[in-house]
């Protein structure tokens, strides 16, 4: 296992230095953040980041993310030049030598919490998500004050979106997957990079618009869409925790079993209700997903790729990006290392 931690590159408050110490980390998730969607990522600017990931002590090890433009999911027209572009972008990844790529295809949003400020019972702050409220916001007013990774859109290129959305059934994003991954996966496969499809969070469907990575049997589908090991997933545990039919160690052992999992994130959640959850700390009392039976499920199944802590609360009085401050994922980073280094001494005696 490679401890990895997500950087966001000049627009991170967090210095790369800090990154470097917290114990374990060696590994960088980083994208380019200027380019528009759709276009491609020149080779020079992401060997630039890379040379200055390994100044600072660390390699280049994932990509998170290159953002699938909507009209691949979609299915319209333009969508070839869009995938001829991805493709470029990912066989420039190769010349890097940036061995994995996070990508999700979900519609519209990325991940969706409805609010980023929930309080924990030790006073540190924390995201979560309840179906009712989402219910009640009204997007006719574009994405505002969404609470969660959402792309700006104004009011008319939403209302667009989501009806060309709603009116698509889920096996035509299927096809509109399968499609994109046809095309791009070879491309990977000869550049030396592997995908890892980000699983829907939440995996449900949200605003009326499909949703279609959410359990084994989506995860399944999707890695024989194209049967290449450049075809993975990123094994997400708080993305598929908070459906409770996800047997997360059981799909961790499946998945790296098979070879599949490129990329763990590796978070825990709280289940509150039905389609509610809130984010909690790290370690396995806290929340409802077991991290101890999932790194061991990982790694008994040989899984040796990246992993990383992914959203921390807000603890110490630190500001910053929701879910991505420094100090809760630095200590998650830590829980990880620990719990990896207490199976691996569990094989040595
Ligand atoms: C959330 C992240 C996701 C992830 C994308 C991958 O914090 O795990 O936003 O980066 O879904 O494309």
């Amino acid at each position: 296992m490679e401890l990895t931690f997500r950087w966001f590159g000049n627009e991170d408050p967090i210095p790369l230095d800090y990154v470097r110490q917290i114990p374990g980390v060696r590994g960088v998730v980083s994208a380019l953040y200027d380019f528009p969607i759709g276009e491609p990522w020149p080779r020079d600017e992401l060997a630039q980041l890379a040379e200055r990931i390994e100044a600072a002590g660390m390699r280049f090890a994932v990509v998170e993310s290159i953002p699938v433009h909507e009209d691949i999911k979609l299915g319209r027209p333009s969508r070839d030049r869009l995938i001829d572009n991805y493709a470029l972008s990912v066989r420039s990844m190769g010349e890097v030598g940036i061995p994995v790529l996070c990508y999700n295809f979900m519609p519209v949003f990325d991940w969706m919490r409805t609010d980023l400020d929930t309080r924990l019972p030790d006073g540190s702050t924390a995201l979560s998500y309840d179906d009712d409220t989402l219910s009640r916001f009204d997007l006719s007013q574009g994405t505002g004050e969404l609470p969660g990774w959402a792309k700006a859109y104004d009011p008319a290129a939403l209302t667009g979106l989501l009806a060309a959305y709603s009116s698509m059934d889920v096996e035509h994003l299927w096809d509109n997957l399968a499609y994109f991954l046809e095309r791009v996966v070879p491309v990977a496969d000869s550049a030396g990079v592997r995908m890892a499809i980000h699983p829907d969070d939440p995996p449900w469907p949200i605003f009326g618009i499909p949703r279609i990575i959410t359990n084994a049997a989506a995860l399944d589908r999707v890695v024989g869409i194209v049967d290449s090991p450049a075809n993975g997933i990123t094994f997400c545990t708080g993305s598929l925790g908070v459906d409770p039919l996800n047997d997360l160690p059981r799909m961790a052992r499946d998945f790296a079993e098979m070879g599949r999992i490129h990329f763990a994130h590796c978070r825990n959640i709280r289940r509150t209700g039905n389609r509610k959850f809130v984010e909690t700390p790290h370690p396995s009392e806290y929340g409802d997903v077991d991290m101890r039976a999932v790194l061991t499920a990982l790694r008994d199944s040989g899984f040796s790729g990246p992993m990383r802590s992914d959203h921390g609360r807000r603890i110490w009085g630190e500001r910053g990006r929701p879910g991505y401050g420094l100090y809760d994922r630095a200590l998650g980073a830590t829980y990880l290392h620990g719990l990896w280094e207490g199976l691996s001494s569990r094989e040595n005696t």
